[in-house]
């Protein structure tokens, strides 16, 4: 029986509370969602925090704690952290979760971007938070940073603590930044790579361009690598589908879709997945369990995080 590695990412930093009132926000919150995805057959949750007064993306490192702490103390599932953090934050603020809590994964962004949000705000006559409108609407302006050199230094802070990098590519050419810092021995093999489909800014959803971009990732870095996809918006569970057909992973969750069908919201994470794991066992495949996808990724094992 062939297996599916399920991540869930949980609340990310592109929704706002106006969006939905679903958005997972205190660290209470986050650790009930995860908790709730891994019991619907996620093995990996992507790990975001928010202030829970505002729902603002934060850095605070006692947040990320508090829930991975929490999630700890009720599941076993693999917590891939971001370091792609907020909007605005700084990339010393984005990796300083790494050192702290020494995580098994944590994203890695392969490449700077337009990361458009601003087309959302017409969408809303009116924001629950002051914060809101401007987040948005700034990324017109917003170029999202992952230099050669920011690379360099995540992959070398990755490195120190044996947290195994998540490989995000928004778009082809990061491929190739990828087999640069490969061949540069940067980045060690085997690698782990999420294809990131439907950011403005980055390459559309479509099965061609997901197709297009397997292929690329073949021919630049070869066969060996485990990969997954998730796709922001209506196209997250068509992506998550084709995936599926080729022998891919499947990213779903609030961080890249707020929906669970056609107008429908998703109350929360755990409906998305239990999507995902519909289709995936009509197509004779399991989900992997938290030690599977541990065993698949080559991760160092929960007993040695720091949380
Ligand atoms: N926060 C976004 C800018 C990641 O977690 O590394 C990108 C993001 C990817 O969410
Ligand atoms: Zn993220």
């Amino acid at each position: 029986m062939s297996r599916v590695i399920i991540t869930a990412a949980i609340t990310g930093a592109i929704h706002t509370p106006t969006m939905t009132p679903y958005l997972p926000v205190t660290p209470d919150q986050l650790a009930d969602e995860v908790y709730r995805a891994y019991n619907a057959g996620a093995a990996v949750a992507h790990i975001h925090v928010r202030d829970p007064k505002t729902g603002q993306p934060s850095s605070r490192l006692e947040l990320f704690r508090e829930v991975a702490m929490k999630v700890k103390s009720r599941c076993n599932i693999v917590l891939c952290f971001t370091t792609g953090g907020g909007l605005t934050m700084s990339t010393r603020e984005r990796v300083a979760v790494v050192p702290e809590l020494q995580p098994e994964l944590a994203s890695f962004n392969t490449g700077s971007l337009n990361f458009g949000l601003f087309y959302l705000v017409p969408q809303y006559e009116k924001f629950k938070y002051e914060w809101e409108e401007n987040y948005l609407q700034m990324t017109e302006d917003y170029i999202f940073p992952n230099t050669f050199k920011t690379m360099r230094e995540f992959c070398a802070v990755m490195k120190e603590y044996g947290t195994k990098p998540e490989l995000e590519v928004y778009d082809s050419g990061m491929v190739n930044n990828i087999a640069y810092l490969v061949k540069a021995g940067i980045l060690t093999k085997p690698l782990y790579i999420q294809f990131v489909l439907g950011i403005l800014g980055g390459i559309p959803a479509t099965v061609r361009n997901l197709s297009f971009l397997h292929e690329s990732a073949k021919e630049a870095l070869g066969d060996n690598f485990t990969w997954s996809v998730c796709a922001a918006g209506r196209a997250q569970l068509a992506m998550g589908a084709t995936a599926l057909a080729m022998g891919g992973n499947v990213r779903v969750g609030l961080e890249d879709s707020l929906y669970a069908g056609r107008g429908q919201l998703a109350k929360n994470n755990a409906e998305q997945v239990e999507k995902v794991v519909q289709i995936a066992k009509v197509l004779s495949i399991e989900p992997a369990t938290a030690e599977e996808a541990r065993q698949i990724l080559g991760l160092k094992g929960i007993d040695k995080v720091n949380y």
